[in-house]
């Protein structure tokens, strides 16, 4: 259908490089003789110098690790603070690449937008006055508090296929909705595209999903990608990029795949991509991004947006999106998949209740205009029959366009009159910003459209049990309030007796009127100039921020002993720890801009394999325990350099760089695993902590808290000798000695990082 443009963008700073990529292209084909897929024709394009990487015989995908240039950088207020911390540490005047701030996660929800938002802004008034302080002084876009989501925004503003950005947060796939690759990362790597020094990335795997069939009905992209989550698993991706393919594609919404691509975090992805479609360019449009779609249908025709035919993946999953149905995950790990139809008789074998306590719709998964009009349908639907929803219902848009434009298409008013809250264009409850007044310390169920449910994400209740699905599902469900109502074949008995059973929901992917920007003045000035006369304000005695101090090296005289100095272990953490039980958030993400603040919630949540306790560790030399941020600082004090041992996918979730700084900053070297999730496992190098995968993932359970390590061949690592690997030496509190195998993912330039003590002071040191 015919969309309205409503305003047109300056594209200028926007519209990718095209004529350039397409020329490197030609470059790398010189060196890689074969059809490359859609993933590898946007990353390689972008790589430094083709002639380097790509000339050597290896293999690159999976081996080799490429240099590359992104063109643009995104960072939230929680991140950004320790990123641009970081910046500034390197004294440079601008930005080497146009970089956006949006204030999202700091917003709470209490109730409603508009007094939330007041509450936010004077609660964090100087974080925000730092950032945006900052962001005049390195001519950096500031998106302020209520602008929205940073990758809603993102999706509607910077976006374009064919690009590669960074974004300091893990769902900074989102973008790749638009054709591109967005890839989330912790702030220092953002530090490196914002200084111009070459980011550097592990050439992925590719992974193809082919895609045939239609959804139709209740199935949604939300239940292809929770479908896919429980196939793959939250480490299935790791290590590749999801790269969606075949006749399937076209028919998706723009904001459709941006969802997919989103949740391509909760399987480890590095990100996921898409084909240029016409639904990318009615989108751009829509948006106001006419040059850029003119723009990307010129590269498309010369062939860059989409796969060579031929290409080859390096695995190739098929989902035929007919044979979807609406899929409930959770709770408590995004993989855990049920469909719909299944899942009233999964809820009865375990024996949970059958109530729901709540209902959770918007966020950066799903808060397209297609989301909320379907949802609408649901709601006009119920409202004709009398009926309101029986839980609490709450509702994030994800941008002030998205706001503004439901606002005047009334699907807001419809919202409220069956009794939803509206809250701020944020994050709010889908990051702990929930001040959630009921059910606490109870059993209780809720229902999310968003796309993590890791135990007390939502509310800090560790007994809600989370479970993430379509917003039409979440909206179902509300209305009736139990988790066993199957709205495909399921009625709800009106108060006249009547039944009632919902007809699927029908939503609109682009509003005919054209989208409304809403209120202007969240828009910041296309290309900021860099202000260098404005001074970045940190208050004084401020418990919010603090100005960041050098890590010292590991290696006193870095000349002679390249091993890691002798380390006790201080834990040894049994099964899922992610990010949030390494740094939590809630009332942390105060913290985020504070370190020795933030790090007293160090693995608050992690449990200790040795007893099975949360939040205790034992100092063997004294023979006490204590919480685990307290031992931790006890061995900071005696300048005990220590280790943990971890369980697989260490570091599962989310791009938090916290979780690497923290265990620096109490004296934390190296960190042994059975595997990690990437951007944590960088994240860790970055920060000057040696990341070590167990060869023998049984070696685990035989080391524990108070033993001696050792590393031997570190050195001959750093010389580059041929064949050479790191063996971990232990030394048992009772005196029993043994090695063990380990597998080592560093680059010569990442083991720079770690004989300088963190990447920012190899940085530091060749800029001066
Ligand atoms: C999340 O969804 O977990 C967050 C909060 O957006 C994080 C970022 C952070 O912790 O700063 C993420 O996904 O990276
Ligand atoms: Fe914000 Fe939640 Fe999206 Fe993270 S996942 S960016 S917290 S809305």
């Amino acid at each position: 259908f015919a969309t309205h443009v409503s305003y047109e963008k300056d594209c200028s700073s926007i519209t990718p490089p095209y004529e350039k990529l397409l020329q490197n292209l030609e470059n790398v084909r010189k060196y890689l003789n074969r059809p490359l897929t859609l993933a590898e024709k946007i990353l390689y394009s972008h790589v430094v110098d083709p002639d380097s990487s790509f000339s050597g015989s290896g293999r690159i995908r999976g081996d080799a690790y490429l240099q590359l240039h992104p063109e643009r950088v995104a960072m939230q207020d929680a991140s950004a603070q320790m990123a641009l911390l970081q910046f500034m540490s390197a004294s440079l005047v601008q930005c080497a690449v146009p970089t956006s701030i949006h204030c999202d996660h700091l917003i709470q929800a209490f109730d409603g937008a508009d007094s939330d938002l007041k509450r936010s802004v004077v609660t964090n008034q100087e974080v925000f006055d730092f950032l945006q302080s900052a962001a005049q002084k390195y001519g950096i876009e500031f998106w302020r508090p209520g602008s929205g989501i940073i990758h809603q925004i993102v999706l509607e503003n910077y976006a374009a296929p064919g690009m590669l950005m960074l974004g300091t947060d893990s769902h900074t796939p989102n973008a790749g909705g638009l054709g591109m690759l967005a890839i989330g990362v912790g702030g220092a790597d953002a530090v490196d595209a914002m200084t111009g020094t070459p980011w550097e990335l592990k050439a992925p795997n590719i992974i193809g999903v082919h895609l045939t069939g239609k959804l139709s009905g209740w199935t949604t992209p939300k239940d292809l990608i929770l479908h896919l989550a429980g196939k793959l698993t939250v480490r299935g991706g790791t290590g590749s990029i999801l790269e969606y393919f075949g006749p399937g594609v076209a028919s998706q919404s723009c904001t459709g795949l941006a969802t997919i691509a989103n949740m391509g975090a909760e399987v480890g992805a590095t990100t996921s991509t898409f084909p240029y479609s016409s639904n990318m360019r009615d989108y751009l449009k829509a948006t106001g991004r006419s040059a850029v779609a003119d723009a990307a249908d010129k590269a498309a025709i010369q062939g860059f947006l989409i796969a060579d035919k031929g290409a080859e993946y390096d695995e190739v999953i098929e989902i035929n999106l007919s044979d979807l149905e609406p899929t409930i995950n959770g709770p408590f790990t995004p993989d855990l998949a049920t469909p719909v139809s299944q899942f009233g008789k999964f809820i009865q074998e375990q024996g949970w209740q059958d109530e729901i306590s709540a209902g959770l719709i918007g966020s950066c998964t799903n808060s397209s205009y297609e989301d909320m009009t379907s949802v609408a349908d649901l709601a006009k639907q119920a409202k004709a029959v009398g009926l309101t929803t029986k839980v609490p219902f709450l509702c994030t848009p994800g941008s002030e366009q998205i706001r503004a434009t439901m606002e005047r298409d009334n699907v807001i008013s419809t919202l409220e009159g069956v009794g939803a809250l509206v809250l701020a264009n944020a994050c709010g409850p889908c990051i702990g910003q929930w001040n959630r007044t009921d059910k606490k310390g109870e059993d209780n169920a809720i229902l999310t459209s968003f796309n993590r449910n890791f135990k007390s994400r939502n509310d800090g209740n560790s007994k809600t049990m989370n479970f993430l699905a379509s917003p039409t599902i979440v909206t179902a469900m509300a209305f009736s309030g139990k988790l066993s109502f199957n709205p495909l074949t399921d009625s709800i008995t009106l108060p006249s007796g009547d039944m009632f059973k919902f007809t699927p929901p029908s939503g609109q992917d682009l509003p005919t009127n054209g989208f409304t920007v809403g209120d202007k003045s969240y828009y910041p000035a296309p290309t900021p100039v860099p202000q260098p006369e404005v001074e970045v304000v940190i208050k004084k005695n401020s418990q919010r921020l603090e100005a960041l101090e050098p890590f010292r090296s590991h290696f006193s005289d870095a000349d002679q002993d390249l091993e890691l100095p002798i380390m006790k272990v201080l834990l040894r953490v049994r099964g899922k720890c992610t990010t949030d039980h390494i740094s939590a958030a809630g009332p942390w993400l105060k913290y985020k801009g504070h370190l020795t603040n933030i790090s007293e919630n160090l693995l608050i949540t992690a449990t200790n394999d040795e007893g099975g306790e949360m939040n205790v560790a034992f100092d063997r030399d004294t023979n006490t325990s204590g919480t685990i941020p307290e031992i931790a600082k006890r061995f900071r004090d005696r300048e005990q350099p220590w280790a943990l041992i971890v369980d697989d996918n260490y570091g599962e979730g989310s791009a938090r760089e916290h979780a690497a700084l923290q265990p620096r900053f109490y004296g934390c070297a190296m960190i042994l695993a059975r595997s990690f999730a990437r951007i944590h496992e960088t994240n860790l190098k970055k920060q000057g902590i040696l990341p070590l995968w167990l060869v023998d993932k049984d070696d685990y359970s035989r080391i524990g808290s108070g033993d001696t390590l050792e590393t031997i061949g570190l050195s001959d690592v750093f010389a580059d000798k041929p064949g050479s690997c790191i063996v971990v030496k232990v030394t048992k509190r009772d005196g029993t000695v043994f090695e063990i195998p380990t597998k080592h993912t560093m680059s010569l330039d990442q083991l720079k990082w770690l004989k300088a003590g963190s990447a920012l002071n190899h940085i530091r040191s060749t800029k001066i």
